[in-house]
């Protein structure tokens, strides 16, 4: 596409500027970048180390009261977007820490959120009246609009990974929030009582689903390892991915989230993965093992509990130094509705 190089004459200049007065824009000017020949955010490859961010999140804790904050969160902003609170274009993620004893007070908003548990086991977050408690390594969902409070009642910090569609809610201006009057909801159903009911290949015999979340709102890590686990002694592992699975709602066999799309991989000790790409700019976390990811040019070490990212159609190769499980989360549900998402195995 041609780009103009050149500085306007003086004439245009001119011209631009009284365009400006009247709030209009040549599309000459911009077209190059309006329309890029691939995608272009500036998104870049990064990586945060745990160690180095729960020290950060624990002096947070000794400096912010959970009812001042609301939400003690250090956002992970990517660094291409500074005060921007993205890690991609279009979703967020931040570390979000409750001490022992705390109440996050309950809220809803339009925003659909993901709890990924890196630290701390039997701290809870309730959700439609139940109670999901923390293990590291499980996956939970707080759907758009639902009521939602986090609690610790044990000894010890929970430390995980908050994952929101922020930036596309904040792009379609369609966010919506409010304050839950009291601190906790009530609890209305046993813990457990969703993945009975939803989680256990069956359904309730009536059931019409009431959102486009799954049901299951926590899918537990020890299940997920273990299905892993299986997979991994009886077969080979795929040469891009390796053994890799995405959550699922039970009821529609589509993604856990409308607009989240997650995953969990087990990479083998010593394989690596061959080139591979995709339009779905995807934040990783690893959960177990150690090894490097090759982004681009960007090489990426990595330890359990580590978070980074890929950005949008950058090349990515995993390098599994130990037998190493990756949870990883993208906007490809978004992209596959609207038929943007693109793909590509690289010779
Ligand atoms: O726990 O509800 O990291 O509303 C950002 C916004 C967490 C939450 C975040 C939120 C929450």
């Amino acid at each position: 596409m041609p780009q103009p190089a050149t500085e306007p004459s003086a004439d245009r200049r001119e011209f631009y500027d009284r365009l400006g007065r009247h709030h209009l824009s040549p599309l000459w000017l911009s077209l190059a970048t309006l329309v890029p020949r691939q995608p272009a955010s500036g998104c870049r490859p990064a990586i945060w180390r745990y160690p180095e961010l729960r020290s950060l999140l624990l002096e947070a804790g000794g400096l912010v009261s959970v009812e001042e904050a609301e939400r003690r969160v250090l956002v992970l902003e990517n660094p291409a977007f500074g005060g921007q609170s993205r890690i991609t274009t279009s979703l967020y993620a931040g570390l979000q820490l409750v001490l022992p004893g705390e109440r996050a007070r309950g809220h809803r908003h339009t925003q659909s959120a993901l709890r990924f548990v890196l630290e701390g086991t039997g701290a809870y977050t309730a959700v439609d009246g139940e109670r999901a408690t923390m293990h590291p390594g499980d996956f939970i969902i707080t759907p758009s609009w639902q009521w939602h409070d986090h609690g610790n009642d044990t000894d010890d910090p929970v430390v995980w990974l908050d994952g929101l569609d922020i930036p596309l809610v904040q792009a379609l201006d369609a966010g919506f929030a409010e304050p839950m009057h009291a601190v906790e909801q009530a609890v209305t159903r046993p813990a457990g009582d969703s993945l009975a009911r939803f989680g256990a290949n069956l359904l309730p015999v009536d059931h019409r689903p009431r959102g486009l979340a799954s049901p299951v709102f926590s899918y537990p890590y020890d299940r997920t390892r273990e299905a892993l686990e299986t997979l991994g002694r009886n077969g080979e592992p795929d040469p891009c991915h390796g053994h890799k699975m995405r959550f699922v709602n039970p009821v529609t066999g589509g993604f856990a989230m409308p607009t989240i799309g997650t995953f969990m991989q087990l990479l083998p000790r010593g394989f690596e993965t061959k080139p591979y790409r995709s339009t779905d700019a995807t934040v990783f976390t690893p959960v177990e093992g150690e090894g490097r990811t090759h982004v681009g040019a960007a090489v990426l070490e990595w330890r359990a509990r580590d978070v980074f990212v890929v950005p949008s159609w950058a090349t990515v190769r995993h390098q599994a130094a130990s037998d190493a499980v990756l949870f990883s989360f993208s906007d490809r549900p978004v992209q596959q509705a609207t038929g943007l998402f693109r793909e590509e195995r690289l010779p």
